[in-house]
């Protein structure tokens, strides 16, 4: 007799089980490791992670689905596993997007944070679409506003996708709704405090989030039991919630490589006198010519030198 099986994606996994939701039936199951795969050595402490597409088989009621089959991720938020060192885990894999929120007000993200996270997110090769959410607020706030409206032109000319949300109101959630949905697998990520529980309340009515834990910023040391979680839009396109992570981690970056990962300082490489440029003291160097001219923002080019003077592979990427 064959064994039923069917192509499914990991919506959660908590180390020993994990949901798989079916392609073709969209149910939602609890499925064990099938045992060949749980030996299986990569270092990784979780064979599965959120996102991942699997093949799972059935074995009647009694019986929980197995999973029998990882297809091959194309990318994947790893991180160092806490107690054991030389371990790694997966945090969630076969990312398409990531929504980066932020805010110009209660509390201001800086762009050294939001530049951080998009050089990480364009090393891993996952395209970023900057939410800016709190907007109500600056209906009310001049400088906020001027904030919004400059960094709203500052990062679309980078070749970044700016959206405006307020998770209070609702406005602009038809806009986020409809980039999600076309993107596929998302991730969610910000500071703490810039109202991504509230994003996913108003997305996903009856999940509920807590929203407003002003105690999560004291729990950045611990590692506590902060899980990945996908949950499938009403919409269309599933949602990444990471609590916890603050962005990709073990990117293998080199510091040379660094404006690699600024697109609009990349772009003007090829008229630099040098080939490999860094763009810091060299002779006729172009992006420093764009940026004295205005047309690269100086904020974002301090920004790079700044990650440039303090790379630490080490602790900042890995
Ligand atoms: N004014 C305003 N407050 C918001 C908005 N979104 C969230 N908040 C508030 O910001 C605080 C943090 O929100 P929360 O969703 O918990 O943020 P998270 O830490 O990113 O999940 C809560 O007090 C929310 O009510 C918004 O669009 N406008
Ligand atoms: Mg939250
Ligand atoms: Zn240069």
């Amino acid at each position: 007799m064959e064994e039923l099986q069917a192509n499914g994606i990991v919506l959660r996994s908590t180390g020993s089980w994990y949901e798989v939701r079916t392609e073709d039936s969209e149910k939602v199951y609890a499925c064990r490791a099938g045992g060949r795969l749980r030996l299986k050595g990569d270092r990784s402490t979780n064979p599965f992670a959120v996102g991942d597409q699997v093949v799972i088989e059935f074995h009647g009621e009694e019986e929980p689905p197995l999973i029998i089959e990882r297809k091959k991720r194309h990318n994947a938020i790893i991180r160092r596993s806490v107690n054991l060192s030389k371990h790694t885990h997966v945090v969630a894999a076969n990312l398409d997007r990531a929504f980066l929120v932020v805010t110009v007000a209660a509390p201001e993200t800086s762009t050294g944070f939001i530049d951080r996270f998009l050089v990480t997110a364009e090393a891993y090769g996952v395209p970023t679409t900057l939410v800016f959410n709190k907007c109500d607020l600056c209906l009310t706030d001049d400088a906020a506003f001027d904030r919004l409206e400059y960094l709203t032109e500052v990062y679309e000319q980078a070749g970044y996708d700016c959206i405006r949300t307020s998770a209070a109101t609702g406005d602009g959630m038809d806009a986020l709704q409809t980039a999600l949905a076309n993107a596929g697998v998302n991730l969610l990520s910000g500071h703490s405090g810039v109202g991504k529980s509230t994003l996913i309340n108003r997305l996903l009515p009856g999940l509920e989030l807590k929203t407003g834990d002003v105690s999560a910023s004291h729990q950045k040391g611990k590692h506590t039991t902060t899980f990945a979680e996908m949950f499938p839009l009403p919409e269309g396109g599933y949602l990444i919630d990471t609590p916890g992570i603050k962005g990709f981690g073990l990117v293998e970056l080199e510091r040379d490589q660094l404006h690699h990962y600024f697109p609009e300082l990349f772009a003007r490489l090829p008229e630099c006198k040098f080939h490999n440029c860094l763009h810091r003291s060299e002779p006729r160097c172009a992006v420093r010519a764009a940026v004295e001219e205005g047309s690269i923002p100086e904020e974002r080019y301090v920004n790079y030198l700044d990650l440039y003077e303090n790379f630490e592979t080490d602790e900042t990427y890995r």
